[in-house]
């Protein structure tokens, strides 16, 4: 299953980005790219978050040398023998998983480690990751908290962009000690499946990496390196591709954040196709509340309208999460009538 290419992100390509109106499509598809240094940036989001609650950005401030050192280390773990990655695992929920996504019965063509975003859990983690431990550990917390400040600007840009008076309202619950954030360093290996001919003429099968879902916390930032196989679902329920971009990250609105603007933000689906002939490797930040927080529509977003929200905390949120499957709405049971 080990057919990993070295870091493949030596040489930093210039994004192509388009300088006219304040939500900017990337040229080749529909995604909003979203410059972190323009000064409309916050109205950018806003709009991108209702249109897709998905958004790609450019001058995010990320050190390349964070990214590229996560890269090195994720590919130098996917690449060890079964054995080796098992000692990380079962994933429950944390550890090295492979084909096996959570608890109740979900599969995809895929292997990963699922951490908590949390700089004392990572400094305990066992040792069964990798051969250099200290190192995967420190890649992993120079990258987390980097990314983390790129989520907590972008949190912020929100809150202007929709005009709340205190704009650390969303990210100081990624600041908190007690936040309950997550990351994951997923490989999708190349699949033989997707180029076999079946024989009657039929299409080769759409192999699925990671099945349709949406993310329960506030935002997801995601990087990959150039291999494609992500799509999102638009509000017409049609699923688009988005192209890889080693160099930028992707931003998606959680299941939390959709209650917390009242729905005015989407929280997107996604998923991931496998791939013929690449491995693809992506690491994704999972922004979440602590356990304690309630999750309701922020006053300023419900002024005169009803919570379209039942009252709920993260613990219960997480808790009936872990019992649903994958690609079910999850929000449905929160939802008043
Ligand atoms: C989807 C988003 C994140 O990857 C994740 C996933 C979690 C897991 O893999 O353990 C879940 C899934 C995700 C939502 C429903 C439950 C829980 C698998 C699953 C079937 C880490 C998360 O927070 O929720």
């Amino acid at each position: 299953m080990v057919v990993l290419s070295k870091p493949v992100i030596q040489h930093f390509s210039s994004p192509f980005i388009l300088n006219q109106g304040p939500v900017e499509l990337s040229s080749e598809s529909q995604i909003p790219l979203i410059d972190l240094s323009e000064p409309d940036a916050k109205h950018a989001i806003v709009k991108a978050c209702e249109d897709f609650g998905f958004f790609k950005v450019v001058s995010h401030g990320v050190p390349l040398d964070f990214i590229s050192n996560l890269e090195s280390e994720a590919v130098g773990f996917f690449s060890l023998p079964p054995s080796e990655k098992e000692k990380a695992g079962p994933a429950n929920p944390f550890g090295y998983g492979n084909k096996k996504i959570g608890p109740n019965g979900d599969v995809g063509w895929i292997e990963y480690l699922l951490l908590k975003a949390d700089t004392s859990y990572l400094s305990k983690l066992p040792s069964g990751f990798g051969n250099n431990p200290e190192k995967f550990r420190s890649a992993v917390n120079d990258y987390i908290l980097a990314v983390r400040k790129m989520g907590c600007e972008i949190l912020e840009l929100m809150a202007d962009g929709l005009k709340i008076q205190q704009r650390n309202v969303l990210s100081k619950l990624l600041m908190d000690e007690q936040s309950d954030s997550a990351f994951r360093l997923n490989h999708y290996p190349p699949c033989p499946e997707v180029n076999e001919a079946s024989g009657d003429g039929a299409p080769p099968p759409n192999m699925i990496g990671f099945g349709e879902h949406t993310d329960p916390q506030i935002i997801s930032i995601l990087r990959s390196n150039n291999i494609s196989g992500l799509q999102i679902s638009t509000m017409d329920g049609s699923w688009i591709p988005v192209p890889p971009d080693q160099t930028s990250f992707f931003i998606n609105v959680g299941d939390s954040l959709q209650v917390m603007t009242n729905g005015r933000f989407k929280s997107v689906r996604h998923r991931v196709m496998a791939n013929g002939s690449k491995s693809r490797l992506s690491m994704i930040y999972f922004g979440g509340p602590p356990l304690s927080e309630r999750i309701v529509p922020l006053p300023a977003l419900v002024k005169g309208k009803e919570s379209l929200y039942k009252e709920f905390t993260w613990f219960e949120y997480k808790k009936s999460s872990y019992k649903s499957r994958l690609s079910d709405n999850r929000l449905a049971l929160f939802q008043r009538i």
